[in-house]
């Protein structure tokens, strides 16, 4: 942990690494809230960890970006080649694997993918995807205050809100979609619709 806290502060600016900072104690509570075997504290510790490295590539310039992927073989869209900042989950695993030797392949998913998302994402993804939105220096955006309790409550549906505000903002802004964060909303949005509605059943 302190060598991998010495790299970020090298690395990336000061506000860079107060969000990392915010992004890995809000992976440790959300750990804490949904670890799948809490007599141990693995899973808080690799949250942590995950949380930590997930932006280690986001200050790298674009073309070294693009560089390490063409040199290691790292697959990369013609999206993604036209947008290299998008890159920085992918770089930013390769970073931890290679210098910081994590072989976790759930760690190393999870910061690859924290920017657009996939289907079928494991609970450690879903809680760095979900702590990089909510995190307390997060610049406020529509509902933060609603997704922060909902994280909490329903991490599907905080992914979905998430996901939606994502979309929303990004086409608000004349961004252009990646097809990755468009494929991940819908897969969220099809997990809520086929879930059966159980309150009634609940007689409450
Ligand atoms: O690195 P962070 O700023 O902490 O957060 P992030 O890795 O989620 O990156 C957020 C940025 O990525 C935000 O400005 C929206 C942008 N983004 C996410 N999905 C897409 C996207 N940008 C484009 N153009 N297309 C996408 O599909
Ligand atoms: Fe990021
Ligand atoms: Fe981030």
């Amino acid at each position: 942990m302190k060598k991998i806290k010495k790299y970020l502060k090298k690395h990336l600016t000061k506000d860079r690494y107060h969000h990392t900072l915010g992004v890995a104690s809000t992976a440790v509570a959300m750990a804490m809230r949904y670890n799948p075997d809490p007599s141990n504290s693995n899973f808080i510790k690799r949250a942590e960890l995950a949380g930590l490295l997930h932006d280690c590539a986001k200050c790298m310039d674009n073309n070294k970006k693009l560089r390490i992927c063409e040199k290691n073989n790292l697959s990369c869209s013609s999206f993604e080649k036209s947008h290299p900042y998008l890159l920085h989950g992918k770089v930013g695993a390769y970073i931890a694997q290679t210098k910081f030797k994590i072989e976790d392949n759930d760690i190393l998913q999870a910061i690859t993918w924290h920017t657009t998302g996939r289907p079928d994402m494991s609970l450690l993804e879903k809680i760095i995807f979900i702590a990089d939105y909510i995190e307390p220096s997060r610049n406020p955006v529509p509902e933060l205050n609603l997704i922060r309790q909902l994280a909490f409550v329903d991490i599907d549906k905080a992914m979905e809100k998430i996901l939606s505000n994502t979309l929303k903002f990004l086409e608000s802004k004349g961004n252009p979609i990646d097809k990755m964060t468009q494929t991940t909303y819908d897969s969220y949005v099809r997990t809520a619709v086929t879930v059966p509605y159980q309150s009634k059943a609940l007689n409450c």
